[in-house]
C-alpha cells in the first residue's frame, strides 16, 4: 500500500465515511492530514491524524491543507469526500442552496486537486479518489442539485485522469449505496421525520443485502484505490452500494 504510507489528505474527516476513512488509512499506515470545517469533531481525532480546520470551497484553505501535507512528506493520496446534501426541485430550492450544493460537493474537488496534483507529480505520481454517490446514475426525488453534483464528479473523475495520467496520477469516483453517516440520518429525518428510523431500515431494504452499509465499508474501497494494489484502475467510478444499483 506504498501510497498510503506517505501523507494523505481527506476532507471531511470529522464525521461520517471522511473520519472512518482517516482512521483506517492511519491504521495501514498513512500519514494522515483530515481537514473539515468542524473544528470541534476534528479534536476527537486521535493525536496520529493531523487535524486542519479549513473551508474547502475556499482556494487559499486548500492550498494551506496541501501545504502542510508536503511539508511532512510527499503527499500521494487525497480523498475528496466532504459533502453536503440539501433537498429540493428546480421550483423549491433557492438559489443559494444550489450553489451550495455545487460548491461543496464539486468546485471543492476542483479546488483541493489545483494545489494536491502539483504536489503529486513532484512526488512522483499519487492516487486521488472523489466521493460521488449511486445518486449519480440513479436517483429519487428533491435532490435535484445533489444528483447533478455527484453525476459531475464522474464527469470531472474521467478527464482527470486523461489529464494527469501521463504524471503516474491515478483518479477514480466512488458510489456509495445508503451509508450510515450523519448526513443519511439527517435525509431520513428530512424525508420521514415522524419515524426516522423506519425511514433508514425501508432505505436498507432496497439493497439486495438488505441493510445500509457503515462508513467503515466505503473507507475499505477508498483505501484500495489509493493503494498501489489498484495500480491499473483510474478513471472510473466504483460502487459499493449493497446491491442498490443491481435492482429497479
Ligand atoms: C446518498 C444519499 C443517501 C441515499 C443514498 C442512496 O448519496 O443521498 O441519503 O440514501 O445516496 O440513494
Amino acid at each position: 500500500m506504498a501510497a498510503l504510507r506517505d501523507s494523505v489528505i481527506v476532507t471531511g474527516a470529522a464525521s461520517g465515511i471522511g473520519r472512518a476513512s482517516a482512521l483506517h488509512f492511519a491504521e495501514q499506515g498513512a500519514d494522515v492530514f483530515g481537514v473539515d470545517r468542524d473544528s470541534a469533531g476534528l479534536a476527537t481525532l486521535p493525536d496520529n491524524i493531523t487535524g486542519i480546520e479549513a473551508d474547502i470551497t475556499k482556494s487559499a484553505d486548500c492550498l494551506k491543507a496541501v501545504e502542510a501535507a508536503t511539508s511532512r512528506g510527499p503527499l500521494r493520496g487525497v480523498f475528496n469526500c466532504a459533502g453536503q446534501e440539501l433537498h429540493g426541485t428546480v421550483v423549491t430550492m433557492s438559489e443559494e442552496d444550489f450553489d451550495a450544493m455545487i460548491d461543496v460537493n464539486l468546485k471543492a474537488i476542483f479546488l483541493m486537486c489545483k494545489h494536491a496534483v502539483p504536489a503529486m507529480e513532484a512526488a512522483g505520481g499519487g492516487s486521488i479518489v472523489n466521493m460521488s454517490s449511486i445518486q449519480a446514475l440513479a436517483t429519487q426525488e428533491d435532490v435535484a442539485a445533489y444528483a447533478a453534483s455527484k453525476g459531475a464528479v464522474i464527469s470531472m473523475t474521467r478527464v482527470m485522469a486523461l489529464d494527469h495520467g501521463r504524471k503516474n496520477i491515478r483518479v477514480n469516483a466512488i458510489c456509495p449505496g445508503t451509508i450510515q453517516t450523519p448526513l443519511v440520518e439527517a435525509n431520513a429525518r428530512h424525508f420521514r421525520p415522524e419515524a426516522p428510523e423506519e425511514q433508514l431500515a425501508a432505505w436498507g431494504s432496497m439493497h439486495a443485502l438488505n441493510r445500509v452499509g457503515q462508513p467503515g465499508e466505503v473507507a475499505r474501497l477508498a483505501a484500495f484505490l489509493l493503494s498501489d494494489d489498484a495500480s491499473f484502475i483510474t478513471g472510473s467510478y466504483h460502487l459499493v452500494d449493497g446491491g442498490l444499483l443491481a435492482s429497479f
